[in-house]
């Protein structure tokens, strides 16, 4: 079992696409193992977009992704990160094939609604940045026997 980081961002809270986009994810059989609603300190934000540090919609995206509540959460499944990046999609919503996230309900890369993490190791440092061991919960799936 992979897991894997998701994060609904401050527009898709305010646009009321939590459940919208929360319930894809159960429907495609992965299993939600932690969730945290909470605002992103600037410091949060620096760390979990490290990676683009410097470019030029780095200071842009700090201040959109700390600029109001956000869903946090973790989510267990085979192929957990290829998947989830397949039903969101591209980053620009103009490249996302019709039926994902983006494609569905973005319109602009500035406002792209979700974040998953993109490779294993990203997973594991995104997920150790918003949630403590304890805080993953364990249970067991009855879904999965059929997936
Ligand atoms: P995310 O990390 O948020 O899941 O998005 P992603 O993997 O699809 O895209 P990534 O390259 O990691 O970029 C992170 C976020 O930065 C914004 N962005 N703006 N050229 C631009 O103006 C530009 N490129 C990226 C997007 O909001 C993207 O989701
Ligand atoms: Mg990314």
């Amino acid at each position: 079992m992979e897991q894997t980081f998701l994060m609904i961002k401050p527009d898709g809270v305010q646009r009321g696409l939590i459940g919208e986009i929360v319930s894809r994810f159960e429907r495609k059989g992965l299993q939600l193992k932690a969730a945290k609603f909470m605002v992103i300190s600037r410091e949060l934000a620096e760390n979990h977009y490290a990676e683009h540090k410097g470019k030029d919609f780095y200071e842009r995206l700090l201040s959109f992704i700390s600029s109001g509540p956000v869903f946090a959460m973790v989510w267990s499944g085979d192929n957990a990160i290829a998947l989830t990046r397949a039903l969101i999609g591209k980053t620009n919503a103009v490249d996302a094939a019709p039926g994902t996230i983006r494609s569905d309900f973005a319109v602009h890369t500035n406002f792209n609604l979700i974040h998953g993490s993109d490779s294993p190791e990203n997973a594991k440092r995104e997920i150790s940045l918003f949630f403590a061991p304890h805080e993953l919960v364990e249970y067991e799936h009855s879904i999965q026997r059929w997936i």
